[in-house]
């Protein structure tokens, strides 16, 4: 098989799951308000020091400048790590830069039509808090769906009464796609969002608000896997 195999729109059709399986597991969210004082990318390069593969890029307040420089900061990051960079809401500056990916809300751009300006590699994930929006998200060609929020969080304004965990195994079972559970969760918990079914788990405040990111992570790994 030739290298171009792997370039072709077909294969990269194929390789998206794969490549996000073999990313799946601890999913490291920016905020660098909660990141006591340190750089996103000081940020990323602990995590991923510490094994996170997938890592997004979500910043409310920057302006596309500033997004799109700390975008390219963080891929360096990200690729020499062999670490998934996705942006959140942002398709044009995923895009632009050249990241893995994005992240879309339900009031961002529906999936179908972020693919078609991203093309066949780009992975898309979906936010969804019930098994009708995971459905719908699964007919419009995510790759993935961001679930929650599972318990309460501050990290998110507007992120909504929490369901708990028995949304991932109802959403588990409405659809085929990965499931990366979201929201409040920690170390203490992760133990009972992993035996709930979640494929990931997608933390904001339990790595970045952390002193020792490195250790957040492997408390978080191996709270999941339920070690
Ligand atoms: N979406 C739903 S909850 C949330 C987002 C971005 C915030 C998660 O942050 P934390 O600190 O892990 O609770
Ligand atoms: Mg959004």
């Amino acid at each position: 098989m030739g290298n171009s195999s792997l370039s072709d729109p077909t294969s990269q059709e194929r390789l998206r799951p794969v490549r996000l399986r073999q990313a799946m597991g601890i999913y490291v969210i920016t905020d660098s308000r909660l990141s006591l004082g340190r750089t996103n990318l000081e940020v990323v390069r602990q995590a991923t020091g510490a094994g996170a593969r997938l890592i997004q890029l979500r910043e409310k307040e920057l302006s596309t400048r500033e997004l799109v420089a700390m975008g390219e900061a963080l891929l360096e990051v990200t690729r020499a790590a062999g670490a998934l960079l996705l942006v959140n809401d942002r398709v044009d500056v995923a895009l632009a830069i050249g990241a893995d990916g994005v992240h879309l809300g339900q009031d961002d751009l529906p999936a179908n039509l972020a693919r078609g300006i991203l093309g066949p590699g780009k992975i898309i994930g979906v936010s969804a808090e019930s098994p009708a929006e995971a459905r719908a998200g699964e007919e419009s060609g995510a790759d993935y769906l961001g679930v929650g929020p599972i318990y309460a969080t501050s990290t998110k304004a507007d992120a909504g009464t929490p369901h708990g965990p028995a949304l991932i195994g109802r959403i588990k079972a409405a659809t085929s796609l990965p499931v990366v559970a979201i929201g409040g969760i920690k170390a203490q918990n992760a133990t009972e969002v992993g035996r709930a079914g979640a494929d990931g788990i997608a933390v904001v405040s339990a790595v970045v608000a952390r002193p020792d990111i490195g250790r957040a992570v492997l408390e978080l790994d191996r709270a999941f896997r339920g070690e």
